[in-house]
């Protein structure tokens, strides 16, 4: 039989890591018209709903079914009055107005076209957008205006990295990496992460992970993948973060937290069609190689495991494979797959490609 929502009445949880969210999302009508709200929001920075609208839309994008009508949500976590709303306009006349209203904003349109130069964020958009600057000529004209090395690289490649990265141009790249990592020890593994791991077809960009087992000698790696692919003629942009990774430090909190590993954000020139590609390597020690799931995301499955493990676990997740006691900590666990961190918060294991919330 057909699938209904009476037929799907398992309750679904608030949290994304304890939802099974495939890339097949039924619900796009809506969640495309949420993730309008939350770029507005984010742009005014005005948290709260921005949060509450992300987590709305992660939540219907992991129904097996379409929400056809309003009374098929009431078991539904996360979809407050507001977002009820929203969806009642779309239900009904099959378009927001709210949203619409936003989309033909000239603030909201400049803002948006600012943040998709590789380089730009919220903050240089609203700059820029204050100066009166509402296109990129205007940018480009701008004797006033500085771009810094990344947003040079930005302009200049445009086209190529706003057009989505295929599945096949991804493996292309990491056969390179892959070779070049192999080139300085044969025990480099290079992982494909992001994304891709979570079964996309298309990405904006292409992230990996690459270690190695000896430990230390992660650290040269990213500068001398670098280094090898400049001498290729195909690396061209390289922005490289060393570690600032601390094995004494105590776990953090924050969401950002496991971003003190050594990375780099690059754009390559792919051959076969000439184009310009971006690639984010990360390159975390061999001992919290499992931890890197924080980079497969979603970035909503993500925060979410952090929420769950703290307001329902009582723990912090983090990346520290240390010893130490922190005070509001008594003991670490150790990880040395993925599987144990989901075993270590009580959550059944939900593979890469059921992480697309
Ligand atoms: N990530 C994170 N914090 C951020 C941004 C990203 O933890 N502020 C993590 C979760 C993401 C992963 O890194 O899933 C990769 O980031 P991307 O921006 O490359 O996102 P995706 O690969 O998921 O999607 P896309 O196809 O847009 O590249
Ligand atoms: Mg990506």
């Amino acid at each position: 039989t057909f699938p209904t929502a009476a037929t799907h009445v398992v309750t679904v949880s608030q949290y994304a890591c304890q939802r099974r969210t495939t890339t097949e999302n039924k619900n796009k009508i809506f969640t495309d018209a949420f993730e309008v709200l939350v770029d507005n929001y984010d742009f005014n920075e005005v948290t709260g709903p921005s949060l509450a609208f992300s987590r709305a839309a992660s939540v219907l994008k992991s129904l097996p079914w379409t929400v056809q009508s309003l009374d098929t949500t009431h078991n539904l976590p996360c979809l407050g009055e507001h977002t009820k709303a929203v969806m009642e306009e779309i239900l009904r006349y099959g378009r927001s107005f709210e949203v619409e209203k936003i989309l033909a904003d000239e603030r909201y349109q400049t803002l948006k076209l600012f943040t998709s130069v590789f380089g730009v964020g919220p903050k240089t958009a609203e700059k820029w957008y204050r100066r009166g600057l509402r296109s990129f000529s205007h940018v480009l004209t701008d004797p006033s205006i500085h771009l810094n090395r990344m947003q040079r690289s930005g302009f200049l490649h445009y086209g190529d990295i706003s057009r989505a990265v295929s599945k096949a141009e991804a493996r292309a790249l990491g056969n390179i990496i892959d070779e070049a990592a192999h080139a300085i020890t044969p025990d480099a593994v290079l992982a494909l992460t992001g994304g891709f791991r979570r079964g996309k077809e298309f990405g904006h960009d292409v992230d990996f992970i690459v270690t190695t087992p000896e430990l230390g000698k992660e650290e040269s790696l990213l500068p001398i993948i670098i280094d090898r692919l400049k001498q290729q003629g195909i690396l061209l942009f390289s922005d490289y973060h060393p570690s600032t990774f601390d094995a004494t430090r105590p776990p953090s909190r924050s969401f950002e937290a496991m971003d003190h590993f050594a990375k780099c954000f690059l754009i390559l020139r792919l051959d076969g069609g000439w184009r310009a590609v971006r690639v984010d390597l990360v390159s975390p020690p061999w001992i919290v190689s499992p931890l890197p799931s924080g980079w497969t995301g979603s970035r909503q499955f993500e925060r979410d495991l952090r929420r769950l493990a703290r307001l329902e676990r009582r723990m912090l997740l983090d990346t520290t494979p240390c010893s130490t006691k922190p005070r509001y900590r008594k003991e670490f666990l150790a990880a040395v797959t993925e599987k144990d961190i989901f075993a270590h918060l009580g959550l059944e294991y939900i593979e890469p490609w059921q992480r697309n919330a």
